[in-house]
């Protein structure tokens, strides 16, 4: 097999709701939307670094700049044998996992289409449907949080994530879960404390919460397993597990009793399928989470959430919760908490070019080199 052509862009939407988290306030989202050709059979991609580097360390300008100047060059009109050769032909190149996930997943699309199944069966997925959940970002107003909640759950929505910082953590969760003591809820502190915090964070263990995820340093595992000694609750590792083996780092030592797994996040769909192949056979639940995906990037997550480990429901909630129009059709749609997955083969929602290159800052094509 042969990537004979790529072209890449920047894609640039506006959020339906601004978006703010303990380490950064959006309004619109700039992924890099990645189209393959392999033997001529088209793959698409999205990188979903985020603009700045607030979450990781990689944004949507260091994903550009690696995938043209490093990671094209390696694999374009190379041969390779299957997916694994593939990955080869890049892993001289250190971490930059969200740039290597768009152009991996844009091979792996065009792998199942050509082997004529949905990338959730060329992956293993056994799910036809999967289970949504809401991530809801931090809002001052509680009341407007809690409108949030009732608009969301109306909707079909069976669970919730509610972002906590420093000053903005216990009183809300507790406003919360009084007026909804039943719901499956869980908080993401997205690295805002740090181990001295550990008595201030336990009394989250008073709210039945399902988990708190990533409560301390990006880096920083063996704090966490510190921190898990002193709570009831279980962590979740979101930014801290980067790769297959960060995973298994952390289970050694008990840093989180959950995982959290974004193919961006850990340089793609093999390295977090073979994650979550650990987490079941460790009998660890893992969930998947989400970056604000368009619809390519949120089509390639619904493919990995079939994956029969997935037993929590996850960040990936219908397209229409973040974005007026999304770049493919169908578009991704949840009813009654549920979206499905789709077994055409390939990505299974097609993206349209007229309005990629409409929302496009700039466009790269492996023709013009
Ligand atoms: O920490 O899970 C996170 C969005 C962007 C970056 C990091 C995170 C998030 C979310 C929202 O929580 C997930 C989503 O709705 O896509
Ligand atoms: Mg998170």
């Amino acid at each position: 097999m042969r990537v004979d052509r790529v072209d890449l862009w920047e894609v640039r939407l506006p959020l339906i709701r601004p978006f703010r988290t303990s380490s950064s306030q959006r309004a619109a989202i700039s992924h890099i939307v990645v189209r393959v050709e392999v033997d001529g059979i088209p793959g698409w991609g999205e990188c979903v670094a985020p603009i700045d580097p607030y979450y990781c360390e990689e944004t949507t300008g260091t994903c550009w700049l690696i995938l043209t100047e490093f990671l094209i060059p390696a694999v374009l009109n190379r041969d390779w044998s299957c997916i694994d050769d593939f990955r080869a032909l890049y892993s001289r190149v250190k971490g930059n996992r969200f740039a290597k996930a768009g152009l991996e997943s844009a091979v792996c699309v065009a792998e199942a289409a050509r082997a004529g199944l949905s990338l959730a069966r060329w992956l293993g997925g056994t799910r036809s449907l999967i289970q949504s959940g809401v991530s809801l970002g931090i809002e001052d107003d509680l009341g407007r949080l809690t409108d949030l909640i009732a608009e969301h759950l109306a909707q079909g929505y069976r669970r919730v994530k509610l972002k906590i910082a420093p000053g903005h953590d216990i009183d809300v969760v507790r406003h919360v879960r009084r007026r909804y003591p039943d719901l499956p809820l869980q908080v993401d502190a997205n690295s805002a404390y740090s181990l001295e915090d550990a008595d201030h964070l336990a009394q989250l263990d008073a709210f039945n919460l399902l988990l708190i995820e990533q409560p301390l340093a990006h880096d920083d595992i063996v704090d966490h397993a510190r921190l898990q000694a002193r709570l009831q609750t279980a962590i979740c590792l979101d930014e801290s597990l980067r790769s297959l083996a960060d995973v298994r780092h952390a289970l050694e030592i008990d840093a989180c009793r959950i995982v959290n797994i974004k193919p961006g996040r850990v340089g793609g769909l093999i390295e977090a399928r073979a994650i979550h192949d650990l987490c079941l056979r460790r009998g660890v639940p893992v969930w998947c989470g989400g970056m604000h995906e368009f619809g390519i990037g949120r089509a390639v997550n619904l493919a990995l959430a079939s994956l029969p480990g997935f037993t929590l429901p996850g960040d990936v909630s219908g397209s229409d919760k973040y974005y007026a129009q999304d770049l493919v059709e169908p578009p991704i749609l949840a009813s009654n908490g549920q979206i499905p997955v789709p077994d055409t083969p390939g990505l299974g929602h097609q993206p349209s070019t007229e309005r990629i290159q409409a929302a496009s800052r700039r466009h790269w094509s492996s023709l013009k080199v």
